[in-house]
C-alpha cells in the first residue's frame, strides 16, 4: 500500500484533512516558493479541464470566448474611482523592462475590466452590436493579505472564468444577471455542489458595480465559501471607458454592463463537499476517470482475465466513458486505495469467476457493491453514475440543509454559526450590521436569500426590533 507517508487525517479534521488530500490525491503541490502559488499535478489538472469544460460548455450557448493581455496600463486602471479603491492594495506592479524604467508601470490583471472595457469602447458601435457576451479563462494575481489556501485564496488565481456582458439598457444588464445566477446553478448542480444565492451587502459589494449577487456553499467545518459573483455594473464602467452606442433614433448611449467570475474555488468546494477518509469522491460529469477497470488476475486464468478486461474497457469507452484498466502488477487491494484517493466514481473488478458467472463486480465510491452483468455493461454503467450522482447531490443538499439554522437571538446565532449559517432578521441598516457582526463574531453575507430552506416570515431585527428581512451570517473563508 501507499503508505510512506502515514495515512489521510480523519474528515473531522477539516484543516489537516483538506492539505494531506491535496498531495496524496495529486492535485495540487503546494511546495513552490511563493507564498499563494501552487502547482497542478497532472490528475489535479485533468480534474480542473473537466470542470472547466463543463462550464464551457454551458458559456459557450450564448456566450463566445475570446482572450486578453494580462498587463494593464496604469493610466487604464486608474481610470475608475470605485474599482482603483477596491483593488489598488491587491496589485502587483510591473514597473521594468529588463534594466529601463517603464514610463507607464503594467498592472499583472486583478480582474480585466480595464483591460476589456477599452476594447468594448472600440467593438460597440450600434445596438444592433447588443448584447454582447464575451468571457476569457484566465490566471489573475491578487496580492491578498487574508491567510493564503490552496485553491480557495490565491495570490495567482490560475483559473479565472470572466465573463462581461454589455446590454443596451439597465434592465437588460439586470436580466443577464438573473441568467447568470441560472447559469452558475446549472454549473454546480453537474458538480453535485449546493449553493446558496444572496444579494451581497452594500460594502460589500463588487468595487465599481451597482450590486453583487453571490452564490456561496458550507464547507464541513460550517464556514461558507464565495464560489461565483454576478455583478451588475450600471453604466459606472460605461461612462469611465465610453462605451457608447448608436440607438434606433441614432442617438448615443451609454451601454450598461454586467460580470460575472468563478474561479478554482469551485474545484475546493468538490473536494471539500464528497470527499471523505479515504480520499477524493468526485461528480461523474467531471472526474478524469470516471470508471476503472481492476482485473483480479489468480491462479492460472491471467491472460483471459486481461482480455476480458480489455473488452469492457473498449465497450466503455465506445460509448463515451473516460476509463482506465489499472493492471499493474500491485494487490488488488492497493489499486483500490489508489483510486479511491483519487475520487473515481465507479470500480469495475473483473476475475475468472465473473467470467465464468458472465457478470463483473462493481463497487462505487461510496461502497455500494452490486454483481452487473456483462451484456449491456455500457447501459448499467450509465444508470449507476447517475445514480452515484443523485446520491451525491441529496448528500450535500442534506448537509447544506442541516448548516442552516433560523435563529431569534444572538446567543441563537453564536451556536448557529459555530457549525454553518444563521439566517437572522435584520432591517438593513449598517450600524445594526456591525452590532450584529461584533457579537456573533461573523459577517452579513446576504440578503434578499434564494433558498428553499430560507423563507421570508417577517419579524424584528435583532439588533433594533424595527420590522427585518432575512439575513444570512456566517464565518467565511
Ligand atoms: N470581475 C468580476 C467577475 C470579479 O472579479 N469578481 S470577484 O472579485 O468577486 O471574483 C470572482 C470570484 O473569484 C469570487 O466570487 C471568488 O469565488 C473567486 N475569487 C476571488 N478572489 C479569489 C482568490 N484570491 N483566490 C481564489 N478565488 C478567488
Ligand atoms: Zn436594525
Amino acid at each position: 500500500m501507499e503508505e510512506e507517508g502515514g495515512s489521510l487525517p480523519a474528515k473531522k479534521d477539516f484543516s489537516a484533512w483538506y492539505n494531506d488530500i491535496l498531495w496524496r490525491a495529486e492535485v495540487m503541490d503546494v511546495r513552490y516558493p511563493v507564498k499563494g502559488l501552487y502547482v497542478w499535478y497532472p490528475h489535479g489538472f485533468a480534474l480542473r479541464r473537466a470542470v472547466y469544460q463543463s462550464l464551457r460548455d454551458l458559456l459557450d450557448v450564448d456566450h463566445q470566448e475570446a482572450l486578453f493581455p494580462l498587463l494593464i496600463p496604469k493610466t487604464e486602471f486608474m481610470k475608475e474611482a470605485e474599482h482603483i479603491k477596491g483593488f489598488e492594495e491587491e496589485v502587483y506592479w510591473v514597473t521594468h523592462g529588463g534594466l529601463t524604467e517603464l514610463d507607464i508601470p503594467l498592472a499583472l490583471r486583478p480582474t480585466s475590466e480595464t483591460a476589456i472595457y477599452p476594447m468594448y469602447a472600440l467593438w460597440v458601435r450600434s445596438h444592433a452590436d447588443l448584447p454582447m457576451k464575451l468571457y476569457q479563462i484566465v490566471n489573475t494575481f491578487r496580492y491578498e493579505t487574508k491567510h493564503t489556501r490552496p485553491l480557495i485564496r490565491l495570490r495567482e488565481i490560475t483559473s479565472f472564468k470572466e465573463a462581461h456582458t454589455v446590454h443596451a439598457t439597465w434592465e437588460d444588464a439586470e436580466r443577464q444577471v438573473e441568467a447568470a445566477v441560472v447559469l452558475y446553478r446549472a454549473f454546480y448542480n453537474q458538480l453535485c455542489v449546493p449553493v446558496i444565492v444572496s444579494r451581497r451587502p452594500d460594502w460589500d459589494k463588487f468595487p465599481g458595480a451597482d450590486y453583487t449577487i453571490a452564490t456561496d456553499t458550507v464547507m464541513p467545518d460550517g464556514r461558507t465559501l464565495q464560489i461565483g459573483t454576478v455583478h451588475h455594473l450600471g453604466d459606472h464602467f460605461s461612462k469611465t471607458f465610453d462605451i457608447t452606442y448608436e440607438d434606433q433614433d441614432g442617438d448615443q448611449q451609454y451601454a450598461y454592463q454586467a460580470c460575472y467570475g468563478i474561479s478554482e474555488r469551485s474545484i475546493a468546494a468538490i473536494i471539500s463537499i464528497h470527499g471523505d477518509d479515504r480520499g477524493l469522491v468526485l461528480p461523474p460529469d467531471v472526474a478524469p476517470v470516471q470508471v476503472v477497470i481492476v482485473p483480479i488476475i489468480i491462479g492460472k486464468r491471467g491472460e483471459e482475465v486481461l482480455l476480458h478486461a480489455a473488452a469492457c474497457e473498449e465497450e466503455l469507452k465506445q460509448a463515451g466513458f473516460r476509463v482506465r484498466t489499472d493492471s499493474r502488477s500491485l494487490r488488488p487491494g492497493a489499486k483500490y486505495y489508489h483510486w479511491e484517493m483519487r475520487g473515481v466514481p465507479l470500480r469495475i473488478e473483473i476475475g475468472p469467476r465473473d467470467i465464468d458467472a458472465g457478470s463483473v463486480v462493481s463497487v462505487t465510491r461510496l461502497g455500494e457493491k452490486n454483481p452487473m452483468a456483462r451484456a449491456g455493461l455500457a447501459g448499467s454503467v450509465v444508470r449507476m453514475l447517475d445514480r452515484f450522482a443523485a446520491t451525491l447531490r441529496a448528500r450535500a443538499e442534506e448537509r447544506m440543509k442541516e448548516s442552516i439554522t433560523r435563529v431569534t437571538s444572538m446567543d441563537e446565532a453564536v451556536s448557529a454559526i459555530a457549525s454553518g449559517i444563521a439566517v437572522v432578521q435584520w432591517c438593513g441598516a449598517p450600524e445594526c450590521a456591525e452590532e450584529v457582526e461584533r457579537i456573533v463574531d461573523a459577517s452579513i453575507l446576504g440578503t434578499d436569500v434564494r433558498s428553499p430552506y430560507i423563507s421570508d416570515t417577517g419579524g424584528p431585527c435583532i439588533v433594533c426590533g424595527k420590522e427585518g428581512k432575512p439575513a444570512i451570517l456566517g464565518r467565511s473563508y
